[in-house]
């Protein structure tokens, strides 16, 4: 039988990939913190009864040691363990007044896990794959357009320099010790299950208060960056495709499209029937409604130390190889998709 545990299994892209793997009869089990109000299971609601679900906490070595002997315990006989980590301190934002934390989440985990593994006898590592949620966030001040697999990383947020140790980690067990282990660098993915407080689900949010009449206008900070959005239901399609391989790779998941944060509001807006004009620059810059009501505001709480200008990347290895595909090809199908 084919298992598989997945970290950060209550998150976007934990929730679509239990979904897929227990559509493929895989016995998934997920790691979940213990908090006063048991866990956050809100997007694991309605497959909860197919799941394993274990206490435990990313940041504790003893806890994932724990964890992954008794899973191997359970399961004597079985086919393949694919992990996934996708357990982090996700917000970039946040990364900047958290750093330390953000570093015991996101680059410790995998030493753990893949410590553990190396150490298993040679039967049983043979039977084990590893998927790492690297992040088009090491690219940072890019060094090439589009980003590929090559491209030189160049790290500018407590995030992406922790997510650049953990991508390293992988690189190194991988080659010094034979394990499967690999990382996907994954650009920006979201769904109607993506965190509130990204840009992309606050503008969604926004513009349905506004339609209820629950708010006036959206505060934003930076609109000019660009990003590469996808749907994250394919990347997770994508991260499974990799620990299918003969050969353990890294592969870039991206559209290969950018729109500025500014396009997507438009595109958004759109999708309701609401067109926005711009009026003014920098922090003084307005998005006007036809009824010239301000509907966006920049704040500047919202920018950041250091910003990623332009992310866009480049697929081409994953749907050559893997035989990737886009299932929403368009952003504005994922518009649609985030507004249900
Ligand atoms: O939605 P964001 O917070 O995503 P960001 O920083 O690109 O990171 C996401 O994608 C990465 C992959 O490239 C992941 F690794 C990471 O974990 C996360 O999922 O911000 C996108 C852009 C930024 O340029 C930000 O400055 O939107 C800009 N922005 C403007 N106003 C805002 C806001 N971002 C947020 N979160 N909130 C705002 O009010």
């Amino acid at each position: 039988m084919n298992i598989a545990l997945i970290t950060g299994i209550t998150g976007q892209d934990g929730s679509y990939l239990s979904e897929f793997l227990l559509n493929r009869s895989y016995i998934v089990y997920g790691i979940v913190r213990r908090t006063s109000e048991l866990y956050c299971s809100k997007n694991i609601k309605h497959i909860e009864d197919k799941l394993n679900l274990i206490y435990g906490d990313i940041t504790d070595c003893n806890s994932i040691v724990n964890i992954l002997s008794e899973i191997l315990q359970n399961n004597k006989d079985f086919k393949v363990l694919e992990i996934y980590n996708l357990a982090a301190q996700s917000h970039v934002a946040i990364s900047f007044d958290m750093p330390a934390f953000t570093t015991q989440i996101d680059a410790m985990a995998p030493v753990y896990i893949l410590e553990y593994i190396k150490k298993l006898p040679l039967d049983i590592k043979n039977k084990i794959k590893f998927y790492q949620a690297g992040t088009s966030e090491l690219y940072g001040k890019v060094l090439e357009i589009p980003q590929k697999e090559t491209t030189p990383f160049n790290p500018v947020s407590p995030y992406a320099a922790a997510k650049h140790y953990a991508y390293t980690i992988v690189k190194i067990y991988r080659d010094a010790y034979n394990l499967f282990c690999v990382n996907g660098i994954l650009f920006n993915h979201e769904s109607p299950r993506r965190g509130k407080n990204f840009v992309t689900m606050k503008i969604i949010n926004g513009i349905k208060d506004i339609i209820d009449n629950k708010s006036d206008c959206i505060k934003l900070g930076n609109l000019d960056s660009k990003r590469d959005w996808g749907h994250a239901k394919d990347y997770v399609y994508g991260m499974w495709l990799m620990l299918q391989e003969e050969k353990p790779e890294d592969y870039v998941l991206a559209t290969g499209t950018t729109y500025t944060i500014r396009e997507f509001i438009e595109k958004a807006f759109s999708y309701k029937n609401i067109n926005i004009r711009w009026e003014g620059k920098g922090e003084k810059e307005v998005g006007l409604d036809d009824n010239d009501v301000i509907r966006i505001k920049v704040d500047k709480k919202y920018y950041r130390p250091n910003e990623v200008d332009l992310l866009i990347g480049d697929p081409t290895k994953a749907i050559t190889k893997l035989k990737w595909h886009l299932e929403y090809k368009t952003i504005e199908e994922l518009i649609e998709d985030m507004f249900t």
